[in-house]
């Protein structure tokens, strides 16, 4: 019959079928190493309730970090106090999101930390996200404020991975949104005010129609792997006015008749994002040069 992985740990793999959890391993020419948390595959139950998984259905996709196959949405979750986000981190989340095409939102968590002015700039910050398209959203796990929306966004079918760094409350987020979970969440060290990886293997946690995956946090994130004149097409708000640039494959720095550079002098793409961009293309261009 078929199922969806939705735990691995120590060789066994837990498969969701109709009827419930089956501890299964695979088998034949399969090894453990090779399936993913959100795969689908083909098992075979035994008399004795466990299971043999006899092959792996082809993916839609797939995340490295953490290892997720089948993925349709991604929850950028992050903080702007304890600790406080590097805008730089957020749209490399989003790049690896727009790469594989993934639905996203933005949700800024321990907003009960922030008043004032830190309130007004934490706001500032995801209007420019919500200016480039993406739906973001400021609340707090700790206090139950603002989650519906959050809600919202998990509860369509398919799999949602919860990306953020260590320590920024996901775990918590979906304690307050599914307290049947009772998943184990951590205490950010006071010295460093980072946390300390409390969420160590991946798996699927249900929401309903859907899966939700408390990913434990990370921290490095490489750009995706696309040619220097591709990478603007990552940037919601950049893709459509790239087309009206004079040259196809304008990396919007210092061409002639720039569609997006005049989008940013009018202040219709934000500059800071269009900063990153310039930054993030530099990088595509260093890492051609050590290639070639
Ligand atoms: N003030 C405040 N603290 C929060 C909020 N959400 C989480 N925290 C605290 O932040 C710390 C880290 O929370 P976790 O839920 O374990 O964080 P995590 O993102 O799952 O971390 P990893 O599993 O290490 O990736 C805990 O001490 C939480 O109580 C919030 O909305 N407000
Ligand atoms: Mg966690
Ligand atoms: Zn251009």
């Amino acid at each position: 019959m078929k199922g969806r992985v939705v735990k691995i740990w120590n060789q066994w793999v837990t498969v969701m079928v109709p009827e419930g959890p089956v501890l299964a391993r695979p088998r034949g020419k399969l090894s453990s190493a090779r399936v993913l948390v959100g795969d689908e595959v083909e098992v075979e139950l035994l008399p004795d309730g466990r299971g043999i998984i006899r092959r792996i259905e082809a993916r839609r996709n797939q995340l490295e970090r953490p290892p997720v196959a089948n993925v349709d949405r991604l929850l950028v979750v992050f903080s702007w106090e304890s600790p406080k986000v590097a805008p730089e981190w957020v749209d490399r989340v989003l790049l690896q999101g727009e790469w594989r095409r993934l639905a996203m939102a933005l949700f800024l968590n321990k907003g009960d930390l922030l008043v004032g002015e830190r309130r007004e700039e934490g706001e500032r910050f995801l209007s420019l996200y919500r200016q480039a398209g993406y739906p973001a959203w400021m609340g707090s796990a700790r206090e139950k404020e603002n989650l519906e929306p959050v809600e919202g966004f998990l509860a369509g079918e398919g799999i949602t991975v919860l990306a953020g760094e260590s320590g920024l409350g996901k775990t918590r987020l979906l304690n307050a949104l599914y307290p049947g979970l009772e998943l184990k969440s951590g205490v950010v060290s006071e010295k460093t005010g980072r946390g300390r990886h409390t969420t160590r293997h991946p798996q699927l946690l249900p929401t309903g129609k859907g899966w939700v995956v408390d990913t434990p946090g990370f921290s490095r994130l490489f750009l995706p792997p696309v040619e220097p004149h591709e990478l603007g097409r990552l940037f919601p708000e950049m893709r459509e006015r790239a087309q009206e640039c004079r040259f196809r494959d304008c990396l919007h720095r210092t061409e002639p008749g720039c569609a997006v550079r005049e989008a940013v002098h009018r202040g219709e793409v934000d500059e800071s994002r269009f900063g990153r961009y310039l930054q993030f293309l530099e990088e595509l261009l260093a890492e051609r040069k050590k290639t070639f």
